[in-house]
């Protein structure tokens, strides 16, 4: 709890059993609810969460939007915080966001990574890929996205069901920060945090996931430039 605020943690997780458990150890007091969603994991992650005392719910769609979007709407809270369960974003300083976002009457603030504090955190392909995704982005929208591709971001529930975004894969990402940035009665805004090098071996294929990522946001800008056209 926070200002009145009930406060939920959301962690997406694919065989996330080491990082999973240095995640949650850090985890502050002011958090009310931590739900970790297990997307299909074939390690010790549903059991490492359970015991460590988290909720665990269960998403049998494979992909992080599924089990992020999951996450979410189960949450019982006013104020939404994600991550991820590998101990790369910072959630020992989420109180920073937090208090960003009620300071500023914000409703959507995604955390950004850049410029990196730590340069081992991040894999030079997945840094290559976030500028350049995020240079897409601010060209295509007109917006300058630090960070297109955090997966931390700090939101009042009540603004989801405005968003409601369709991606089931890593494409929410970019998705949900347009979305946000682009509806006209929600305020969205970045806030740089620290990002940690990652617990546990990635599984990610980062040229496979930063194509799809691009072909996302040229087909996501052409649709919406569809709907201006027509409600014109
Ligand atoms: N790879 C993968 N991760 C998933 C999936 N569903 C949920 N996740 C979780 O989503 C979070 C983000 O995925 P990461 O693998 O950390 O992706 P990333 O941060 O872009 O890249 P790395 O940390 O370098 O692997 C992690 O907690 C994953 O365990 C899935 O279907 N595939
Ligand atoms: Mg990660």
């Amino acid at each position: 709890m926070y200002r009145n605020k009930k406060i939920s943690v959301v962690i997406p997780c694919y065989n996330e059993e080491i990082g999973l458990e240095k995640t949650y150890k850090l985890i502050p007091k002011f958090i009310d609810e931590v739900l970790v969603v297990d997307n299909l994991s074939t390690d010790k992650t549903a059991k490492v969460a359970k015991k460590l005392g988290a909720k665990v719910i269960s998403e049998k769609n494979k992909g992080y939007g599924f089990a992020i979007k999951k996450g979410i709407e189960t949450a019982k809270a006013d104020i939404i915080i994600t991550i991820d369960g590998d101990g790369t974003y910072p959630v020992e300083d989420s109180l920073r966001p937090v208090k960003y976002l009620l300071d500023e009457n914000l409703d959507f603030v995604s955390c950004s990574r850049f410029p990196l504090r730590n340069r081992n955190s991040m894999h030079w392909q997945n840094l290559v890929g976030n500028k350049l995704i995020s240079f897409l982005m601010k060209l295509l929208f007109w917006r300058e996205f630090k960070d297109g591709l955090s997966g931390m971001w700090v939101f009042r529930k009540n603004i989801y069901n405005s968003l409601l975004p369709l991606s089931s894969d890593w494409n929410l990402s970019e998705e949900i920060k347009i979305k946000a940035y682009l509806h006209p009665d929600i305020k969205f805004d970045e806030y740089r945090i620290n990002y940690h090098p990652r617990f546990g071996a990635s599984k990610v294929w980062p040229i496979k996931v930063g194509i799809e990522n691009i072909v996302f946001l040229f087909k996501f800008r052409m649709h919406n430039t569809l709907n201006l056209a027509k409600s014109t």
